[in-house]
């Protein structure tokens, strides 16, 4: 059999296709993904999907010819007609996401169309993707232009293994909000069972949109859609550190270097390496070095600035525009700060190779890396990775993905013009030590975390999440789970911990409607009193409302998730931990204004915690009010000894170690033998299914939670399982509940 191979899917593949003189001819294509992944898909057995460039004028021999050629490099061209890629490519995703994403929204135009095309070209991605597939085989898709290939996939290979990673940043869900297509791009990512960014900034910006667009929680590192896990992930890309290492010390490389000092006459060299793309800063970077030269005129003839733009999607007029920009600064410096004998800004528009691109890196006395916003910029990388003489200046923006990890770079606001002059000035003149222990830290970065660990991470973390969707564990038959309890009991011993709200009854519209009913305070009393059973309850609830309700039976109560503890009748509730300082002073008044501003909403203060109820509020309005609350106290105490807990309408703080969990131990210290049975609905009861021995049985309600062994329906359910197995434990009854089993599907997770 074949051995699974990586599928490689993104817009661009790493060559373009021309005809020069009726031939055709295959190029290395810039970017940063093809540079990044190229070296890397060369030395792999897998296959890479993309767009070969517009092959309008070949002739169908030109282009049987081309895909030849590319098959036999393990590259597959997706052909697409040159008007889809006009509005797909050049249209919508780089009219609109690209602008958007980097925070540009002005320069997303009015008539923003495309979008037809967008999800049109996607499909024929997924399609030709699922045409290659085999059974085993992992996918990896990239990059903004195909945000919509993992769900398209997803229904067409429902057990694949696809991961996505995205190159640009995610912006703030403030400014993703405002795309109209917010939630199918969002439910296109999602098909995907890894998605990857260069940050955890932009991870927690996709978290917070998910939040708001689709009302999902991610749980750390993961969202659950469905039946299925998504995991997300930041994995800041690397670049191919030991080529350019090795491309800065060829000879010929140095040769170069050295021509191009010589050329500059003694004068410090400054250096600018961009796609000509208006997210790159280019603008302002030129107008901090005109503000330079204004406020220090001896820099005119002591520097020289080598700007070196390739020509990037000359198509869209914004970038038309843009390259004007680019060209009238150009020369308003050179025209005002220029003198006879020198030119202060040298500017190239073109591609340059490798080598030529790793003269001017060791040339540079200073390199500027200034975007207004950057995914990560592996033009920062790619100076560090080649200076093995360890001198060198990077300055750059702290917009860049790359600003996490290089530490010994200056950073700038590129925004700030002023800001940057100073910078470039203090980068011309830092000490030799300091140049050199700035530089070693960047490359000690660039070498270790390079592109060969890069993709090894994300494609380990792929290959570790399960291949097909999780089955969803059935509902448990109640006979069946009945007569799971009796064994236990029978042989030695059931030790009940039932959560209430949710479990033992449903919810009901106010917190004092769902108190208990006859019924199952008359079937608590006969379990309690069964023999082989003790039961406790374990609840959010304060302990005077559990008192007042429970107080007369021969239960154990645990109050305010297991801050409060009463161990039988008439004996005294105990504090299992001590109150913290006054955090409630700080977290209040968030509450009460959330309180004000959400009507229906109420407060309520607990010895423990405070929680904000939203039942009652408007759904919708409620809904979306608790998503904020949940994320501002999430920054606002993420370094406080506090947590935030959702439970069923409602949001709770509450002191960080006080948890259910607190049962469960009690539990194990107090009983040698038996087992015990853990009965709960929501998060909260996920700490006490964990803390529970592995010997134990956990019931989740509703739905799946925790690693629970057994699922049932609701409070009816529940209900249900204990009528049976009071049943069969009574004495005198002779019926093992086994024998009430029906011919049952019981499904143990
Ligand atoms: P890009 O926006 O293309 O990449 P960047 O990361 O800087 O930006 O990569 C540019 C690449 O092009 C570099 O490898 C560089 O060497 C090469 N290059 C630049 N100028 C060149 C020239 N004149 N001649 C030849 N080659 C040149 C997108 C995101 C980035 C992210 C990458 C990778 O916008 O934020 O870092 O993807 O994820």
């Amino acid at each position: 059999m074949p051995s699974p191979r990586l599928l490689i899917v993104s817009n661009r593949l790493p060559v373009a296709a021309r005809l020069v003189d009726g031939q055709v001819r295959t190029t290395p294509a810039s970017g940063g993904l093809a540079t990044g992944l190229r070296p890397w898909h060369a030395q792999s057995n897998g296959l890479w999907i993309g767009w070969p460039g517009d092959v309008a004028r070949f002739s169908p021999g030109q282009r049987a010819e081309l895909d030849r050629r590319l098959h036999a490099d393990g590259i597959v061209p997706l052909h697409l007609p040159t008007d889809l890629i006009d509005r797909y490519y050049f249209g919508y995703a780089n009219r609109v996401v690209w602008p958007l994403f980097h925070y540009l929204i002005d320069r997303v135009p009015l008539d923003a169309d495309g979008w037809d095309a967008y999800y049109r070209a996607n499909e024929r991605f997924a399609e030709a993707v699922a045409g290659q597939y085999r059974t085993g085989d992992a996918i990896w898709v990239h990059d903004y232009q195909l945000m919509l290939v993992p769900a398209l996939l997803r229904q067409r290979l429902p057990g694949a293994r696809i991961g996505f990673f995205l190159h640009i940043p995610f912006p703030s869900s403030e400014v993703f909000r405002t795309l109209p297509a917010r939630r199918a791009l969002l439910e296109g990512l999602l098909g995907a069972d890894l998605i990857g960014f260069h940050t955890f900034g932009y991870m927690r910006h996709f978290v917070s949109s998910l939040r708001h667009v689709l009302g999902l929680e991610a749980e750390v590192d993961s969202v659950r859609v469905g039946d299925r896990d998504v995991a997300l992930g930041a994995f800041p890309m690397g670049i191919d550190a030991e080529g350019f290492a090795a491309l800065g010390d060829d000879p010929e490389v140095a040769a170069e270097a050295a021509a191009i000092r010589r050329d500059a006459d003694g004068r410090q060299i400054v250096l600018g390496v961009d796609r000509l793309d208006y997210t790159k800063g280019i603008v302002r970077r030129l107008q901090a070095i005109e503000h330079l030269f204004a406020r220090r005129p001896e820099y005119r003839d002591r520097l020289r600035y080598i700007q070196v733009a390739v020509p990037s999607r000359e198509r869209i007029d914004s970038y038309k525009r843009f390259r004007r920009d680019v060209e009238e600064t150009v020369g308003r410096i050179n025209g005002t700060s220029g003198t006879v004998r020198s030119v202060p800004v040298h500017y190239i528009h073109r591609s340059v190779s490798p080598k030529q691109l790793a003269a001017l890196y060791r040339a540079a006395d200073v390199m500027l890396v200034t975007p207004l916003r950057d995914g990560m910029n592996l033009v920062a990388k790619e100076f560090a990775a080649s200076r093995t003489d360890e001198d060198g200046v990077l300055v750059l923006s702290e917009f860049a993905g790359a600003a996490a990890e290089l530490g010994g770079a200056l950073v700038v606001n590129p925004y700030d013009i002023e800001g940057v002059a100073d910078t470039l000035r203090r980068a011309l003149t830092l000490p030799p030590d300091e140049r050199r222990a700035r530089m070693r830290t960047m490359r000690q970065r660039v070498t270790v975390y390079d592109i060969h660990a890069w993709v090894g991470d994300f494609v380990a973390r792929l290959g570790a999440r399960p291949a097909a969707a999780r089955p969803r564990p059935a509902v448990s038959d109640t006979a069946a789970l009945a007569a799971a309890l009796d064994d236990a009991r029978r042989a030695g011993g059931l030790h009940l911990l039932l959560d209430y709200d949710g479990t033992l009854v449903p919810f009901a519209r106010t917190p004092e409607e769902a108190s208990p009913d006859a019924d199952l305070l008359v079937l608590l009393g006969a379990l309690a009193t069964a023999p082989g059973i003790d039961v406790a309850i374990v609840s959010g609830r304060p302990r005077e409302t559990l008192e007042s309700w429970f107080g007369e039976l021969p239960i154990r109560l645990w109050a305010e998730h297991g801050f409060w503890h009463r161990a039988a009748p008439g004996q005294p509730w105990q504090q299992t931990a001590s109150v913290g300082p006054s955090w409630a002073s700080r977290v209040r008044p968030i509450l009460e204004q959330f309180t004000a501003a959400t009507p229906g909403s109420r407060l309520e203060t607990k010895t423990a915690s405070l929680a904000w109820h939203y039942r009652e509020a408007a759904p919708d309005f409620g809904a979306r009010q608790a998503r904020e609350l949940r994320m501002l106290l999430g920054e606002a105490l993420s370094n406080q000894p506090l947590e935030v807990l959702d439970g069923q309408m409602v949001v709770e703080v509450r002191r960080r170690g006080v948890s259910k969990a607190v049962a469960a131990e009690r539990r194990s210290a107090d009983v040698a033998q038996g087992t015990t049975v853990a009965f709960g609905d929501d998060r909260t009861d996920e700490d006490l299914f964990r803390a529970l021995p592995a010997s134990s049985i956990t019931v989740a309600v509703g739905r799946p939670r925790g690693g629970a062994s057994f699922v049932v329906e609701d409070p009816h359910a529940v209900r249900q399982v204990l009528s049976r197995l009071l049943a069969a434990a009574q004495p005198g009854s002779g019926s093992p509940a086994r024998a009430l089993r029906t011919p049952a599907h019981a499904s143990l997770v």
